[in-house]
């Protein structure tokens, strides 16, 4: 039965990648790729070395894309789909099982010219295997709930021009290293408002290895618990 799940699931994956589309500001959709780096396909980066795991494909730059304002301590939604297209398939096939993760990076001048490279990352929401007994995923909440998942930006964080960073790591073939996928979208914004924390940072790549925990892991073996790479949650 494990071997015919893990099966099912690999045979999906063709079909079943996705990208984050939309970013909500207390409440208020933001519209289709406003202020996000595209990559070129929905296809997963699965290097955890690659310059990639920082905002994807081609996402060191982002000239070209707008920079939305958002207060400092505002609820903010990433919503994820797999086409350009909100209903009529999944927002996350069903065999993309894993964890929802978010970080965030001052940028040293503005977000649209920042390449997220180095240790300037800091974790700021973590979402992973929510109920143990039914197998139940960050992944399987945010598809019933139309590819959305919401948190706080930090009331502490300073003022000014980041890099928002969401990840879906999908695990139904990370039994093999290489196998994780890492579906990441960066938006641009502009944090107003805020406080004069210093949260503590990691880079990206940098922080995960292929071997961590979280990473190479086989989740059809009535798994327990699930430690999600790249250290602690700051909540400011
Ligand atoms: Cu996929």
């Amino acid at each position: 039965m494990k071997s015919a799940l893990v099966l099912l699931a690999s045979t999906a994956i063709a079909h079943a990648h996705f990208t984050l589309q939309y970013i909500w500001v207390n409440g208020a959709d933001q519209g289709h790729n406003t202020a996000l780096r595209i990559p070129p396909t929905n296809n997963p980066v699965t290097s955890v070395t690659s310059a990639d795991v920082a905002c994807n494909v081609n996402g060191q730059s982002g000239a070209s894309v707008s920079t939305v304002s958002i207060p400092a301590g505002a609820n903010i939604t990433l919503e994820w789909h797999q086409h350009d297209q909100r209903t009529g398939e999944d927002a996350i096939s069903g065999g993309h099982k894993g964890p929802a993760q978010v970080y965030i990076a001052k940028a040293p001048s503005t977000a649209a010219s920042f390449n997220g490279q180095g240790t300037v990352w800091t974790k700021i929401y973590s979402s992973g295997l929510l109920n143990p007994s039914s197998q139940q995923w960050a992944t399987d909440v945010i598809n019933s709930n139309g590819g959305k998942h919401s948190l706080t930006i930090p009331a502490s964080l300073p003022a000014g021009e980041y890099l928002l960073r969401g990840e879906i790591i999908a695990l139904h073939v990370a039994q093999s290293s290489g196998g994780a996928q890492f579906y990441i979208g960066c938006a641009q914004v502009k944090i107003t408002g805020g406080g004069s924390a210093n949260p503590p940072k990691v880079a990206l790549p940098g922080a995960y290895k292929a071997t961590d925990p979280g990473i190479l892991v086989n989740i059809y073996n009535n798994l327990q618990s699930y430690t999600a790479p790249g250290g602690a949650v700051w909540s400011g």
